[in-house]
């Protein structure tokens, strides 16, 4: 086997996001090179220890671009049938989305139609928000069930992110959230749902389609109680879990995840001071997610400052779906994370690079360095910052997901 790498790119501006560097542990005039899908150099081009055409198979000028580590998209909905784009218009009249829900509409509606949907009818819905994701830097994404609340359609919509995971061209991480919202057959009978949302899971697991495991931890969702049972339940299979919790109301949700060790806790508008604390003593990740804020209308700012305070990794993602986030770029979601949140450029491009993966639980991304996966993205921009700036278009000049 040859030891030449596979490919060098020269006339890069590295956002490596190290931090033994500074800010976006830039390094201006660098270098970036891979072999077998992984970073073996990033660095000064100074530093290289021969002609570029000896060290490399293809060698490459990323034309003075700057260049970042793939973005990660930690919490997503994605497979879904149908819109709620009447519902938009209801809530701008003056319904609020807890309303909805209590009527029977909200989550339930986009179960219905999810249900109806076929597994290929889902996944080529599915396929071109996948698409319209990385083709603005995404290589990674997660995906959450919870619009089947059947195990037939929580299973068919996995299968689906399984398969955006081989066929799309971007890394997938699946995430079981059958504990989302009460489907109309268990009415009145939630505890009796939540049994079978954990008998659901091993089943689904044996077929390895779950990667972590998600609730709802809400009044109009499930009770800590509740969530604590869905908890215990991947932990007997070795699941990592996460938790929609604290955005509409403080049940405790993360300090809940703070207690059972979760990967992370999402939302977090009404996280209480001590529940950063404990956060920050687990190391659980706290996921942001300003385009459900957006649309809502919320004015419940997450304690930011506290996070800051405390060193809680703050990451940022869209959690693009049909109802409180319609959001098909997470560069919007990073530029939303900046103006309402007050995150700066930085914080919000580490959010969905190196915080997004460990919210995810991966090491072996992130970042700009050797031993990374060679997931990079080149922008045309003339400062980091620029990514959050622009709302919208597309700033991605070419995206490379393992060194391809
Ligand atoms: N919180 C959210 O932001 C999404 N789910 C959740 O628990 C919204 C899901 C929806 O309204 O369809
Ligand atoms: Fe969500």
């Amino acid at each position: 086997m040859s030891a030449r790498w596979d490919g060098l790119l020269l006339d890069a501006k590295l956002a490596t996001l190290r931090d033994d560097l500074g800010a976006y542990g830039a390094i201006e005039d660098g270098a970036l090179a891979w072999k077998d899908g992984s970073i073996v150099f990033a660095g000064s081009r100074a530093e290289l220890e021969d002609a570029p055409g000896k060290l490399a198979d293809r060698v490459e000028s990323a034309e003075g671009r700057w260049v970042t580590p793939g973005l990660v998209d930690c919490h997503t909905h994605l497979v879904f049938a149908g819109t709620r784009a009447v519902e938009f218009e209801h809530r701008l009249l003056g319904a609020s989305y807890e309303q909805i829900a209590r009527a029977g509409g909200g989550i339930v509606s986009t179960v219905r139609a999810t249900r109806e949907a076929s597994e290929d009818e889902l996944y080529r819905i599915a396929a071109a928000r996948a698409r319209a994701l990385r083709d603005d830097g995404v290589t990674t994404l997660e995906i959450k069930s919870g619009y089947g609340l059947d195990f037939r359609t929580e299973r068919r919509m996995l299968r689906v992110a399984r398969r955006l995971g081989r066929e799309a061209g971007i890394d997938v991480r699946t995430t079981y959230l059958a504990a989302h919202a009460l489907p109309p057959e268990f009415a009145g009978r939630a505890d009796d749902y939540i049994d079978a949302v954990c008998e659901w899971l091993p089943q689904l697991h044996a077929e390895r389609l779950v990667d972590a495991v998600d609730a709802f931890c809400e009044g109009i969702g499930f009770t800590p109680e509740q969530t604590r049972r869905v908890f215990a339940a991947a932990k007997a299979l070795g699941l990592p879990v996460k938790l929609h919790a604290d955005q509409l109301s403080d049940l405790g949700g993360a300090a809940l995840c703070a207690e059972v060790g979760a990967l992370s806790a999402d939302h977090l508008e009404w996280t209480s001071d001590e529940a950063v604390r404990a956060m920050a003593k687990a190391g659980t990740v706290a996921v942001l997610l300003p385009g459900a804020f957006h649309v809502l209308r919320e004015t419940k700012l997450p304690p930011i400052e506290s996070f800051r305070a405390h060193g809680v990794p703050m990451a940022v993602a869209t959690d693009l779906n049909p109802g409180t986030a319609p959001v098909l770029s997470l560069r919007l979601a990073m530029a939303m994370a900046c103006t309402h949140f007050r995150l700066t450029p930085e914080e919000a491009l580490r959010g969905t690079t190196v915080h997004a993966a460990r919210a995810l639980g991966l090491r072996d991304r992130g970042t700009l360095a050797v031993g990374q996966r060679a997931d990079f993205v080149e922008w045309d921009v003339g400062h980091p910052a620029e990514l959050c700036y622009w709302l919208g278009g597309r700033l991605a000049h070419r995206v490379t997901r393992a060194g391809r």
